[in-house]
């Protein structure tokens, strides 16, 4: 009986990790190389939260708020030393007119919301 315990311990434990890890900011999923796109800013989640672009080529993208919570009120790209206010219920348009190759994360100011930008 134990063992059975045991192992719904050990199945439930693999869940959580795969949930986890899943769940990241794009999870899995490649993403397309894009230079425009638009960025749903909603429930807690930017979607898509993953960007693919390409050096030497300007990237613009459009924030969609739709949160009305503080929270939203912001995006920041780390390490690229942009930031932008996001007004609810309207279409804010970043542009990142040559970005470096790397990976960026970009969030809200207090990282609830998580996107990563990758420019290779
Ligand atoms: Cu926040």
């Amino acid at each position: 009986m134990s063992i059975l315990i045991n192992l719904a311990g050990l199945i439930l434990i693999a869940l959580i990790i795969w949930w986890f890890w899943m769940s990241r900011p794009g999870g899995r999923k490649p993403a397309a190389i894009t230079s425009e796109t638009t960025i749903i800013v909603d429930d807690g989640v930017y979607d898509p939260a993953l960007i693919h672009a390409r050096t030497g080529q300007p990237l613009t993208l459009h924030f969609e708020r739709r949160d009305p919570s503080p929270c939203a009120e912001q995006v920041i790209f780390h390490g690229l030393d942009v930031s932008e206010f996001l007004d609810n219920g309207k279409v804010t348009t970043v542009t990142l007119k040559n970005p470096p190759k790397g990976e960026y994360r970009f969030t809200c100011q207090m990282q609830m919301y998580q996107g990563r930008l990758i420019v290779d």
